[in-house]
C-alpha cells in the first residue's frame, strides 16, 4: 500500500490512500469480482474464521475492492475505521441494529431523510425500540429527553431537506456526559467539507449514491469510527443481521468516483452559491434555506464547523405547492428526480418526494411546507442553471395564486 500518512493533503489521499499493490501492477486497481477466497489449507480458514489470521474469507466479510474505499474514507475523515455498505440506508441499518436492543430509547433530529425516518418511526418500533423526535439545533431540547434508556443520538447536519444545523461538538458533550452513542449522517458534506468524527462524533454514516460516488450510477452507504465500533457493525449489523454488503463493482466506481471528490465538492459548492444568490433576487421566493446566508438561523455554527456552506439548497415559493410544482415541471436543463451530489442538478419537491414517508403532522413538525422545493447543484455551468431557473420563474407568471 502506498504509504499515506496525515502530512499529505485531501486530495492526494483521495487519490492515494488505501491504494493496494496488485500482482500485475496495474495502477488502477482491479475489480475483485469474487464471492469468495481460498485458503492455503485447514488451519488457514480455521485461522481467518477465529479472526487469528488476516485474509479474505468471503464477500460478505470483506473484499479487496472494498477495503481499498474503506481505508480511502478512514484516511479522509480522520478516523481508525470505516466499512461501505449497499446503500445508505443499510449502513444506518446495519449500525442501528449492532448498537440498539429492545427497551432503547433514541434521540433522533426530527428532520432526517425519508427513509431514515420510516427506518426509525415503523420499523425498529416493531422491535421495541422507542425514539424521540426532536428538534436538535436546539442543545436543550435534547437534554430534556434523555431518559434513563436513552442510547443513542442520531443526527443530520446539514438536515435532509431543511439543512438544519445541529451543533456537532455541543451534543458530542451532552452525549458523552451521559454515555450516549452520537451518530451523525454527514451525507451532505462529505469528509471534505465536515468531520464529525473529529467534532466528538463516535460514528458517521453515510449515503455514499451521493457525493462521495458523485456520478449517479451507485447505490452505496458507508460508515466511519473507532475500529473496534466498526469491526463490531461489520461482524453483527452487517454480515449477520442485514447483509447489506456493497458489491465489488460498485466498490470499483466508488473508488473511481472518490479521487475527484474535493473538485468536484469546489465545483458543486460554487454552483450553489450563485444560484442562491440569484435566487435571492427573485421576487417569487419567499424564504431560502442555504446554510452559507448570513440570515440562515443555521448560519454561526455551519460557519464554526463546516469549511464550505454545501451545495444542497431549499427554498419555499410564494405562490405554495401549486407554483413549485409548476416550477419544478418548468425547468429543462435541470433533471426532476431524488437524490443529490451527482454531476446534474437535481430538482425535487421532499412533501411528495424523498419525505413522503413523513405523516403530514411529522411533516409539519419538522418544518417541510407543502411548498418546498430541493436543489442538488451540480457541476454544469452556473449561468446555464440560472437561466433555466429564470426561464421557469418567468412561466410562474400563468399560475393562480392558491387562496
Ligand atoms: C434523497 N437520500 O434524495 P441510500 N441519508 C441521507 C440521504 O439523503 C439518503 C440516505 C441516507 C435520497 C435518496 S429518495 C428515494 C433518494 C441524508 C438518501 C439513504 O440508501 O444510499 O439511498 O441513502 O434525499
Amino acid at each position: 500500500m502506498v504509504p499515506v500518512t496525515k502530512e499529505y493533503g485531501f486530495s492526494t489521499q483521495q487519490i492515494h490512500a488505501g491504494h493496494l499493490k496488485n500482482s500485475a501492477g496495474a495502477l488502477t486497481s482491479p475489480i475483485y469480482q469474487s464471492s469468495t477466497f481460498v485458503f492455503d489449507n485447514a488451519q488457514q480458514g480455521a485461522n481467518r474464521f477465529a479472526g487469528e489470521e488476516d485474509g479474505f474469507i468471503y464477500t460478505r466479510l470483506g473484499n479487496p475492492t472494498e477495503q481499498e474505499i474503506e481505508l480511502k474514507l478512514a484516511a479522509l475523515e480522520g478516523a481508525e475505521a470505516a466499512l461501505f455498505t449497499a446503500s445508505g440506508m443499510g449502513a444506518i441499518s446495519a449500525t442501528m441494529h449492532t448498537f440498539l436492543q429492545s427497551g432503547d430509547h433514541v434521540i433522533s433530529s426530527e428532520v432526517v431523510y425519508g427513509c431514515t425516518h420510516a427506518l426509525f418511526d415503523e420499523g425498529l418500533r416493531k422491535y421495541g425500540i422507542d425514539f424521540a423526535f426532536v428538534d436538535t439545533t436546539k442543545t436543550d431540547a435534547i437534554v430534556k429527553n434523555i431518559k434513563p434508556n436513552t442510547k443513542m443520538i442520531y443526527i443530520e447536519t446539514p438536515a435532509n431537506p431543511t439543512l438544519d444545523i445541529s451543533d456537532i461538538q455541543a451534543i458530542a458533550a451532552i452525549a458523552h456526559e451521559h454515555d450516549l452513542l452520537f451518530v451523525v449522517d454527514n451525507t451532505f458534506c462529505t469528509p471534505y467539507l465536515q468531520r464529525p468524527i473529529e467534532l466528538g462524533a463516535d460514528l458517521a454514516v453515510y449515503s455514499a449514491t451521493k457525493y462521495i460516488n458523485g456520478h449517479g450510477d451507485v447505490v452505496a452507504g458507508a460508515g466511519t469510527g473507532k475500529q473496534d465500533m466498526i469491526d463490531q457493525i461489520r461482524m453483527v449489523g452487517l454480515k449477520d443481521m442485514t447483509g447489506s454488503v456493497i458489491s465489488p463493482f460498485d466498490a470499483f466506481l466508488v473508488n473511481r468516483g472518490m479521487k475527484t471528490l474535493s473538485l468536484r465538492m469546489d465545483r458543486h459548492v460554487q454552483n450553489a452559491q450563485k444560484i442562491v444568490e440569484f435566487l435571492e433576487s427573485e421576487a417569487k421566493v419567499q424564504q431560502i434555506f442555504y446554510p452559507g446566508n448570513p440570515n440562515f438561523a443555521g448560519y454561526a455554527v455551519a460557519q464554526q464547523q463546516m469549511s464550505q456552506p454545501g451545495a444542497m439548497i431549499a427554498f419555499d415559493l410564494k405562490g405554495g405547492r401549486a407554483a413549485g410544482e409548476k416550477f419544478i415541471n418548468s425547468v429543462e436543463l435541470m433533471s426532476l428526480a431524488v437524490s443529490l451530489g451527482d454531476a446534474e442538478t437535481l430538482i425535487e419537491h421532499p412533501a411528495s418526494m424523498t419525505h413522503s414517508t413523513y405523516s403530514e403532522a411529522d411533516l409539519k413538525q419538522a418544518g417541510i411546507s407543502q411548498g418546498l422545493i430541493r436543489v442538488s447543484a451540480g457541476l454544469e455551468d452556473a449561468a446555464d442553471l440560472i437561466n433555466d431557473m429564470a426561464q421557469a420563474f418567468a412561466k410562474l407568471d400563468t399560475v393562480i395564486p392558491v387562496s
